[in-house]
């Protein structure tokens, strides 16, 4: 068993820059998280299950695409700050352990935490007592406290003397995280406060110590899970309002940018739907630990069966415009698969409902996104100037900068478009009919 000066030793390693750190799932979160604090001095050795993914990164390749990203991870291996591996025994090295894990949700939409419980389970195997583990991923309140038992369990891992344990839940947009990693403020909750001391001092390598809040592991458990509600809910009010728009004949663009000129207004954007890892999930671990425990969470799951319902919305858009004969035979356009724009993650994408809505009345599908392969059943389409060309209807699902900037010059004379995400002015569009998501036809 460590000495009773574990405590100062580990503190010293970590302000001194020489502790191990090791982060369990180098993926959207953990890659970019390992690579700063490599960057740091830090020595990091990222785990991960994925063999080809440890290859391409000890080859100093990057396999996410984030602005920035590439350059920091190919230096930090080159100078030989950051390994990747799948053999956890060298958890055994660290000082530090951070689960940067995945929380989904289970096919029958409750939490599945089994991807990290399993990490959990290899940490207990082959961490050496006197560390600190630092959970980043989004769970529900509880969750750490439970983390720390099993290794309490253990009889090798004694809580501030052995072992040290906070929830410190990441915090960054997909297309900006290297950037959001270094400036956003951040949430320490700690199971102790020498935990949360502790913890405090790892992410002060990368943060300014103001943009660090300590508290408790529950509380920063749930206020990483209201955040992503609060913007889920707000969404919803957006697709709700976009939907009164149109029954009303009212541009819902307008209305949002006028609304949003008061100094307490935020309307967020409506849109043919919410994907991503975060949304569409994260309200559900708050709603199932709510009625876990009797009670029920009305808003948060109306809000979304309201943005779930959205693809549908836009299919039903089209509908209206393309004749009696409905979508049978025609020949629709999917632009964008990923969840949103000029990021390549296609987790919980509207386009794969959409594209589903679509063939199930009988469409010819076809797709195209600059950013992934994924095309979710549809066709692929290359060369964008060439799907349009095939197509009678083009659906805008995601605004990628090149959408941004190639279709209004482009001739689309004749075919209709339906923005879903808003973000042309009716008349920048050559289209035969313009569509959007709350605003009237233009024909
Ligand atoms: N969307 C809309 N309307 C909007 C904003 C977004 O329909 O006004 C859609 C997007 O197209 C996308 C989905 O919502 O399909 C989610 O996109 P997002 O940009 O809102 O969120 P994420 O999932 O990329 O990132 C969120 C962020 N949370 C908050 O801003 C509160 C990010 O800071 C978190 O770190 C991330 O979740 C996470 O990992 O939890």
């Amino acid at each position: 068993m460590p000495s009773a000066s574990t405590y100062d030793e580990l503190a010293d390693r970590l302000e001194t820059r020489s502790a191990t750190v090791g982060v369990i799932g180098v993926g959207y979160i953990g890659l970019p998280t390992a690579a700063i604090l490599a960057s740091e001095g830090y020595r990091v050795i990222g785990f991960d299950i994925d063999e080809k993914k440890v290859r391409v990164l000890n080859s100093g390749g990057c396999y996410i695409d984030e602005p920035d990203l590439p350059w920091i991870v190919s230096g930090v291996v080159d100078a030989g700050r950051l390994v990747g591996t799948t053999d956890f025994r060298k958890m055994a090295e660290c000082d530090v352990l951070m689960f940067c894990t995945q929380t989904p949700l289970k096919s029958d939409g409750t939490p599945n935490l089994d991807i990290l419980f399993s990490a959990v389970d290899c940490a207990l195997e082959h961490a050496r007592p006197g560390i600190l583990i630092i959970c980043e991923s989004t769970v529900p309140p509880g969750t750490t406290q439970r983390i720390v038992e099993r290794f309490v369990s253990t009889g090798s891992f004694q809580l501030d003397k052995s072992l040290w344990a906070a929830h410190c839940p990441e915090r960054v947009l997909p297309g900006k995280v290297v950037q959001e990693l270094r400036t956003n403020d951040r949430v320490i909750g700690g199971i102790t406060p020498a935990s949360a001391t502790l913890a405090r001092k790892l992410y002060e390598s990368f943060l300014d110590p103001d943009r660090i809040m300590e508290t408790r592991a529950t509380v920063s458990e749930f206020a990483k899970l209201a955040e992503n509600t609060y913007r889920d809910v707000n969404i919803a009010l957006a697709n709700e309002m976009a939907i009164a728009a149109d029954l009303l004949g009212i541009d819902i663009t307008e209305v949002i940018a006028l609304a949003n000129r008061h100094p307490r207004v935020n309307i967020h954007r409506p849109g043919v739907g919410v994907g991503g890892h975060c949304l569409p999930k994260d309200p559900i671990l708050l709603s199932t630990a709510v009625t876990e425990r009797g009670g029920r969470l009305d808003l948060t799951l109306k809000a979304r069966e309201i943005n779930s319902a959205m693809p549908r919305f836009a299919v039903s858009l089209l509908e209206r415009v393309v004749g009696s004969d409905g979508l049978k035979d025609r020949r629709v356009l999917v632009l964008g698969i990923t969840f949103k724009e000029d990021v390549d993650d296609t987790r919980n994408s509207p386009s794969k409902v959409l594209i589903e809505e679509l063939r199930k009345r009988g469409a010819f599908v076809r797709a195209h996104d600059p950013k992934t392969d994924e095309r979710f059943g549809a066709d692929n389409v290359t060369d964008l100037k060439s799907g349009i060309d095939w197509a009678e209807a083009i659906v805008l699902a995601v605004a990628h900068s090149e959408y941004r900037i190639a279709l209004p010059r482009m001739d689309l004379q004749g075919k209709v478009f339906l923005d879903g995400r808003n973000i042309f002015s009716p008349s920048e569009i050559s289209a035969g009919v313009y569509l959007g998501i709350g605003r009237p036809v233009r024909q």
